[in-house]
């Protein structure tokens, strides 16, 4: 057999611990890049677009809503947050035990102030939305509602505008509707998703209701 030489020997150690902290290195850089600089695409534009403050609001989306996309405590809907000591519960402590905060049946909680429907509702003119909305006690999920739920939670690619009512009345015989896709979290388009369209139509919409 044959004798490995120090100098071989003396090489391959060097070359082990140069190619292990590297392997390591690469991976723990490839983890920090996957989990601050998250991309997703958006269909509107065809494009890509990255989150590089880890803020969960992509480049894109900071640039149209004024805010720093390099700055992670800067993002859109900060500082509009309600103090938390103005959030106290209304109801007595002796009632404990009842919900403070709840959803009717068929809503859901978006953020901690909306309630809406749990799925799209069947598609039908927008005076016909508002009757039903309002049998479910709730009104059609406004501009101002569903720009709550993509700016205070996850739900958004889960309430995507396009096509569907926006329940503002905006002139005679015009309602607000959908008219870009918001397929992923904080999406570029969630503060211009609006467009306008004859009451006439027949669309989809979500009911809403405040979160009390
Ligand atoms: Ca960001
Ligand atoms: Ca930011
Ligand atoms: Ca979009």
């Amino acid at each position: 057999m044959k004798r490995i030489t120090p100098i071989l020997l003396s090489f391959l150690l060097i070359l082990g611990f140069w190619l292990i902290p590297n392997n390591a290195l690469a991976q723990v850089e490839s983890d920090m890049m996957s989990s601050q600089f998250s991309s997703s695409f958006d269909t509107d534009r065809g494009i890509e677009v990255l989150d590089s403050d880890g803020d969960s609001f992509p480049d894109l989306t900071e640039s149209i809503e004024g805010t720093n996309p390099l700055d992670p405590q800067d993002y859109p809907g900060a500082g509009l947050e309600v103090e938390k000591s103005l959030e106290k519960p209304s109801v007595p402590s002796a009632r404990v035990g009842f919900p403070t905060t709840f959803c009717r049946s068929g809503y859901r909680a978006a953020g901690s102030r909306l309630c809406i429907s749990t799925n799209v509702l069947n598609a039908t003119t927008a005076g016909n939305a508002d009757v039903f909305c309002r049998d479910r006690r709730g009104r059609v999920a406004t501009y101002g509602d569903l720009r709550y739920l993509y700016l205070r939670s996850s739900l958004d690619s889960a309430y995507n505008p396009r096509g569907r009512w926006i329940g503002n009345q905006v002139g005679d015989d015009d309602y607000l509707c959908g008219n870009r896709d918001i397929t992923f979290n904080n999406d570029p388009d969630i503060s211009n998703f609006d467009g306008v369209c004859s009451r006439g139509d027949r669309r989809n919409y979500w009911c809403a209701h405040d979160r009390e």
